[in-house]
């Protein structure tokens, strides 16, 4: 079977600082190749509409699957696929990831038939059981399968091993797009799947049950030999928790003699437990380090069920920077926040030498809070769900809200954007544009052309068309948490395969 996967494009307000390859979407990609089908790839994060347009009819796809990780882009997608039904009228349209997979009814059925499936869970195992079950029209019998004939039995399988598939790397046509901060251009990675926390604002605990797996060290430096990329994004939601697991990989790429930049994401607490782990790294070329500390405060942090002390969060910092590693801290703003809470941030952000982030407190679909805190949603405008936009009351008039949070975001812009930090990079951008690469030297001049707070402000205006489902308040007890769930945990010996197996 012909199949094209396609990537919607990337939010406005994330472009600034980065633009990575979707590596979930690969993976998939990567499965339907290995179980024989003719396979391509059009990222629109680095295609034009009318490119993938150009894609349909050159390629004659028989079927179409859209990766769904953001809230935000769900508008889009169901509008590409209509354009896919109204070109190819007997192609296939499916649609998987992250975010769709907890609102997978709801989007089929606004789609009003551009969509024929959407695939819950994990994409490796998926992908091939629902193109093998196309011919025979029996995709609704497939585990995670939603579609308008009914839904697959029980929940989605779960791979046993994250080795393999292998992304397919080899399919995305304009690789030097993708950079995050100097690490330009930049390929992505992932060691583990999941995460053994559960904050409550967060869905990537709820989507894997809670399950934590990781790539053996072996096929992980093996696939990282093989990146062409400089440089490389490790995207596991914490890295390196378990200190055996980043020294065995470390181990595998000394034998080799790998050398890359690396940018990872990891936690306060993992970072003070493992500090020995993160420095062998650091000699690995480990450069650049995003800590999600949310909140400066410990009400905040009790909050949010973060589970770390604010005093660990500081400790970290210094640990960070005596191991000489950039780090870009991401703080939670409540929508609640006055004005002296936002001066005080951007006090903070002035005087730590870090690189401060900050996103909006927001409710998504498989979290906690979607059920807590989602009664008050002022909006269900999917396009404003991306973490920049406030869909909670604000205690502010929200221009105001929005005028004060670009101004603490503009402390980036002062500190390490434009003119300073051009004169701290000069090499590295004359390196890069030797290469061709300019995706970093853009992003130095950006900020004001992204950040706009009227603009942010006038996005709440727009015609809506499409809304998310109406939350259903409730209270969500340990016992509860489960319900959340888009994966169980995976049990040994039960029906689980491996692609191809
Ligand atoms: C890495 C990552 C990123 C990378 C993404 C790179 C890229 N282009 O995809 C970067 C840093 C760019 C990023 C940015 C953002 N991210 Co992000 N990100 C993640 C993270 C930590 C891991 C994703 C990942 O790569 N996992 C590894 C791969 C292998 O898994 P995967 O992508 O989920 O794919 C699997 C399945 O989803 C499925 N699948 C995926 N595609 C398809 C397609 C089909 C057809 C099928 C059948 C299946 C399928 O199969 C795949 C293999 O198992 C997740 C958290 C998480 N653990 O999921 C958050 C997460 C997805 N991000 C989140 C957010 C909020 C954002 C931002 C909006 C933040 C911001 N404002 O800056 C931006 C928006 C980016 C954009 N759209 O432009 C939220 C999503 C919230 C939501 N419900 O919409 C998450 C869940 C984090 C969270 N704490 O809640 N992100
Ligand atoms: S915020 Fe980070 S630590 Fe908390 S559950 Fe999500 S991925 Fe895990």
């Amino acid at each position: 079977m012909r199949v094209l996967f396609v990537h919607p494009s990337a939010l406005m307000y994330s472009e600034l600082f980065l633009r990575l390859e979707p590596l979930g979407l690969e993976r998939t990609a990567g499965a339907a190749r290995d179980a024989g089908h003719e396979v391509r790839i059009i990222d629109l994060q680095t295609h034009r509409l009318g490119e993938l347009e150009q894609e349909l009819a050159r390629f004659a796809p028989d079927a179409v699957g859209f990766g769904l990780n953001y809230l935000a882009n769900v508008p889009e997608v169901i509008d590409v696929a209509h354009r896919v039904k109204t070109l190819c009228p007997r192609t296939y349209v499916f649609a998987g990831g992250h975010s769709v997979s907890f609102i997978a009814r709801h989007v089929l059925e606004q789609a009003e038939g551009a969509i024929d499936a959407v695939m819950r869970g994990e994409g490796e195992v998926a992908a091939p059981l629902l193109l093998a079950a196309i011919p025979d029209g029996a995709v609704h019998e497939v585990p995670g399968a939603v579609t308008s004939e009914g839904s697959g039995p029980g929940a989605p399988e779960m791979l046993t091993s994250i080795d393999r598939p292998r992304p397919a790397r080899d399919l995305l046509r304009r690789r030097h797009r993708y950079f995050i901060g100097v690490l330009d251009p930049a390929a992505s990675i992932e060691f583990t799947r999941g995460c053994p926390w559960d904050c409550s604002f967060c869905s990537a605990w709820t989507f894997y049950g809670r399950s934590y797996r990781k790539v053996s060290p072996e096929a992980a430096a093996e696939e990282l030999a093989s990146i062409r990329e400089p440089g490389v994004f490790i995207v596991d939601d914490v890295a390196f928790i378990k200190p055996e697991h980043g020294d065995g990989i470390a181990r595998e790429l000394e034998r080799r003699n790998v050398h890359k930049q690396y940018y990872l994401e990891t936690r306060a607490d993992v970072l003070l437990r493992n500090r020995e782990v993160f420095a062998r790294w650091r000699r690995l070329g480990l450069n650049y380090m995003f800590l999600g500390m949310e909140a400066l405060d410990g009400d905040g942090l009790d909050l949010l069920r973060k589970r770390v002390t604010t005093d660990e969060n500081m400790r970290a910092l210094e640990v960070a920077r005596e191991l000489g590693v950039t780090v870009a801290i991401n703080l939670i703003v409540d929508p609640q926040w006055d004005l002296e809470q936002f001066r005080a941030i951007r006090e903070w952000a002035l005087r730590v030498p870090e690189i401060v982030h900050l996103s909006v407190m927001t409710p998504y679909p498989g979290t906690e809070i979607w059920h807590t805190e989602s009664r008050k949603l002022t909006t269900l405008d999917y396009r404003l769900f991306d973490i920049q936009h406030a869909v909670l009351p604000t205690k502010l008039p929200l221009d105001v809200f929005y005028r004060e949070l670009v101004r603490t975001q503009a402390v980036i812009n002062r500190k390490h954007l434009g003119v300073t930090a051009l004169a701290k990079t000069a090499r590295i951008v004359g390196g890069h544009l030797l290469h061709g690469q300019t995706n970093f030297a853009r992003m130095l001049w950006k900020f004001n052309t992204v950040y706009n707070p009227q603009r942010q402000y006038a996005d709440h205006h727009r015609p809506v068309r499409y809304e998310l489902p109406v939350p259903h308040h409730h209270e969500v007890g340990p016992r509860d948490r489960q319900e959340l769930y888009i994966h169980s945990r995976p049990e040994r010996k039960s029906s689980q395969r491996t692609p191809g197996s």
